[in-house]
């Protein structure tokens, strides 16, 4: 870096260009800089930056999102279509079938279309090829996730539309509600679709198996769903975890449905795998071949004597074996505990704006400086498109190195040095996924001059959320 080089502090000087060995200098700098973090020079005489107010309408702040309603009809017509795959398949979607497969790429289809991050992991039983669908929901911490899942396969005697088409079902739909609400929960969002979980829970036991331990720790719960519309309906709650239990019967008892523990069910679904690797578990079932019992018809209604689904694992588990209000209760049950466990209070991309119009002086050729953004009365994540709109003013911009400081630190590279680039000002709105951040905090614009001659400030910036 020239010593005795001039220090630009008019506005627009003169266009002069500037030795590459200059250049390349204040790059190498910034290179280092960026790596080892540097220090960021205090805010100018100006004082520290006292954010702008909101410049816009108050965002539309809850404390605690209530989970929305799943509409049944929508969980119906996933059945609708299951059943159609059956019926284009031999009449099943077991594992190792045609139309087990055909059920995934319908799910999904459906996850990749509203934001999901999915991948289908593939694994052989039975010497046939099987495949679980892992969907995850962008944002949250990843130390903490909440799953929720569902087998998808059938026995090769029927379509399988209680089971588990409706645990399948209803799952999509809670993930495409997810989707919808643009919800930014605390905990990161998982679900899974299991194969051959009917030849013993082979797909969940595979996926369980895959994970590594520290990423087995970091799931929080698990969330089962395997036949949650029998149509004789029971309502059971699963037992194995009391927090988890909990969220379910506080979901009935506010509608003053009564429920029971799940007894039979211990090592006899997808949750199992998970439970036996030290991972909460919980779930809901509406029962299988037992009968239902006087008692239970009367708190339930339904008919005494005649088993909960007596189309289990039969050729008759079609669209017509669903009982339609335990499958909109169930739905609406799971909505609840996602909504509660992932502690999906937050705050929607509302377009609220933060703004910081102190000027800061960028020194030329120096250390960053830093503008700072203080966000408050928000829940929950920033947007997945949190909108950055930068004004600075400078006499030749490809001295710049501009980044987003989230409130933990975690930089975002907004725009690089470009020693060609010599043009005026930066005045330019980026967006940057930082769905993984808190919304609240103390957001950072730093800015570096890398390169000597010509200078400039910091004239205003801006977050929209
Ligand atoms: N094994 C499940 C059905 C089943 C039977 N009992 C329970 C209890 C809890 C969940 C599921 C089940 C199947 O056939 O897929
Ligand atoms: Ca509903
Ligand atoms: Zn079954
Ligand atoms: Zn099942």
């Amino acid at each position: 870096m020239s010593p005795n080089a001039e220090r630009r502090t008019t506005p627009h000087p003169p266009r002069r260009s500037k030795s590459a060995w200059t250049r390349r200098a204040g790059l190498a700098a910034t290179a280092a800089g960026a790596a080892l973090g540097l220090l960021t020079a205090a805010p100018t005489a100006a004082g520290a930056a006292t954010p702008h107010r909101p410049t816009t309408h108050t965002s539309a702040h809850t404390a605690a999102l209530a989970a929305p309603d799943i509409p049944v009809a929508n969980v119906k017509a996933h059945l609708d279509q299951l059943q159609s795959i059956a019926s284009a398949n031999n009449g099943n979607r077991a594992h190792g079938r045609p139309g087990y497969r055909a059920s995934l790429d319908y799910i999904k289809g459906k996850l990749d279309a509203a934001g999901y991050t999915t991948r289908l992991q593939q694994f052989t039983t039975s010497g046939t090829t099987g495949w679980n669908l892992i969907a995850d929901w962008p944002g949250g911490d990843a130390n903490q996730v909440l799953m929720a899942g569902a087998h998808l396969d059938s026995v090769s005697a029927g379509p399988g539309i209680n089971d588990n088409g409706s645990g399948s079902a209803a799952v999509l739909e809670n993930a495409l509600a997810v989707s919808r609400a643009g919800l930014t929960p605390k905990k990161h969002l998982r679900f899974g679709w299991w194969g051959a979980e009917e030849l013993g829970m082979r797909g969940s036991q595979y996926y369980v198996n895959s994970l590594p331990a520290a990423e087995r720790a970091k799931i929080s719960g698990y969330l089962n769903f395997d036949m949650v519309g029998s149509p004789n309906p029971g309502y059971f709650v699963y037992d194995d975890n009391p927090e988890l239990e909990s969220v379910f019967k506080d979901f009935y008892a506010k509608l003053n449905i009564p429920t029971e523990i799940e007894t039979e069910g211990d090592g006899r679904s997808d949750h199992a795998p998970f439970k036996n690797a030290g991972i909460p578990v919980g779930g809901l079932f509406s029962g299988a071949d037992y009968r239902k019992t006087a008692a239970q018809a009367q708190k339930w209604g339904g008919t005494a004597g005649q088993p909960f689904d007596r189309c289990y694992h039969s050729s008759c588990d079609t669209s017509a074996n669903i009982n339609d209000t335990a499958l909109d209760r169930n739905s609406d049950a799971i909505a609840h505990a996602i909504w509660t466990l992932a502690a999906g209070s937050t705050t929607p991309p509302d377009g609220t704006v933060y703004e910081n119009t102190v000027d800061i002086t960028i020194p030329d050729n120096g250390p960053t400086v830093t503008s700072p953004i203080a966000v408050t009365g928000r829940t929950g994540n920033a947007p997945a498109a949190l909108k950055v709109e930068v004004d600075i003013k400078h006499s030749y911009r490809g001295d710049l190195v501009i980044d987003l400081l989230a409130p933990d630190g975690t930089a975002y590279r907004l725009k690089n040095a470009n020693s060609s680039d010599s043009a005026h000002d930066v005045k330019e709105t980026y967006t940057v996924d930082a769905s993984s951040k808190r919304a609240n905090g103390a957001w950072m614009l730093r800015v570096q001059d890398v390169a000597a001659q010509d200078t400039g400030y910091i004239d205003s910036w801006k977050l929209t959320f």
